[in-house]
């Protein structure tokens, strides 16, 4: 770690605390210029580090950049083996990731932008990611005793962990869209894009990329029309930490399922939050729309559905939308 990343540490972890320039060479054991070097280079990032005579240096609270140290000071224990790489702007965090993944990284590799220029959404659509305003994050999973079938389920586990992370920070309550939406208040605050890679000889799986897109709060210039009726964001104004803190809690409680640490119950949680379970709802297929009733979110995530006919179809995967 260089002179500038250590002085993050030390400023994340404790925001809003002066230090003088003496007292933050001595801890880094740099020199004064180095100090002052690497607070210039902060500043030229667009942290806001207030100096002070006689008081020293302080990273502002109401900072709130992205950085590996700033989600570090909040993850747990569980998430010791992730390797965060922070990057200001990336085409699509998963594309990055599964080069990084067939090029050998380990499991726990994470890559975190503050902006996506071609972010992916399913099926070829877009995930629009504006900078400054979301997190775009993948994470590398290699879960060596798991089916394809199995892999299914990190998905249904990343959208019960998207919703607690939420709640966690914003005390307020988040619902998921089958398969991989969360809402908040009518709006979607956030996608889930899973993709996985099978070894060729025996169809086993190599990996999985594990991405989530988080709006946090309303971009500058607002969504973009053809989103606008969809796309909300969690918070209206800026908070302090509100996207470090975030990132973190999710990977916290994500990591926490998936190393089987928290009841395994993820499934139930899922169905608590759905907010298709019980409604009319119209499921898309190359047809067109069939209006049908959504009955039930099974242990596999499959959706049941009841047409009007009558008859009753399992969804494993696919469109449905709801009128409100
Ligand atoms: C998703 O797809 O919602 C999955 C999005 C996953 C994005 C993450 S970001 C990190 C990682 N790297 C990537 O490149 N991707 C992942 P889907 O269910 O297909 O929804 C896409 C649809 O959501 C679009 O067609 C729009 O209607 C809408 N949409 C696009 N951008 C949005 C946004 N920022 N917020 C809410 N809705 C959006």
């Amino acid at each position: 770690m260089g002179t500038k990343e250590k002085l993050l540490s030390l400023f994340e972890e404790q925001k809003g605390t002066y230090f003088s320039g003496e007292e933050i060479a001595e801890k880094l054991s740099v020199s004064r210029t180095a100090v002052w070097k690497a607070v210039k280079n902060l500043r030229s990032e667009g942290y806001e580090i207030d100096a002070v005579p006689n008081k020293g240096y302080c990273l502002s609270v109401h900072t709130d950049i992205l950085s590996a140290q700033g989600i570090q000071k909040y993850l747990n224990p569980t998430c010791g083996a992730l390797e965060l790489h922070v990057l200001p702007e990336v085409g699509s965090t998963n594309t990055l990731l599964r080069e990084k993944a067939n090029a050998g990284a380990a499991e726990g590799c994470t890559v975190i932008a503050n902006a996506q220029t071609e972010g992916r959404g399913r099926m070829g659509r877009s995930f629009y990611s504006p900078t400054d305003t979301g997190i775009y994050m993948s994470l590398l999973l290699r879960p060596a005793a798991f089916t394809p079938v199995q892999a299914m389920g990190l998905t249904t586990m990343a959208a019960v962990a998207a919703c607690e992370a939420i709640e966690e920070v914003s005390g307020k309550q988040a619902q998921i869209k089958w398969v991989n939406d969360i809402y908040m208040d009518g709006k979607k605050v956030s996608g889930i894009l899973t993709e996985a890679a099978l070894g060729l000889e025996n169809g086993s799986l190599e990996y999985v990329v594990l991405g989530i897109g988080i709006n946090v709060y309303p971009p500058k210039e607002g969504f973009p029309q053809e989103i606008s009726q969809i796309a909300g964001a969690i918070f209206p104004e800026r908070q302090n930490d509100g996207k470090n803190h975030l990132a973190a809690a999710f990977l916290n409680h994500f990591m926490e399922y998936y190393e089987g640490k928290k009841s395994a119950d993820y499934v139930e949680k899922y169905r608590e939050r759905s907010m298709v379970v019980g409604k009319e709802i119209y499921v898309r297929s190359p047809d067109g729309e069939k209006k049908a009733m959504a009955l039930d979110v099974d242990q596999a995530c499959y959706l049941l559905v009841r047409y009007e006919d009558g008859s009753i179809e399992r969804l494993s995967s696919g469109e449905i939308s709801i009128r409100f």
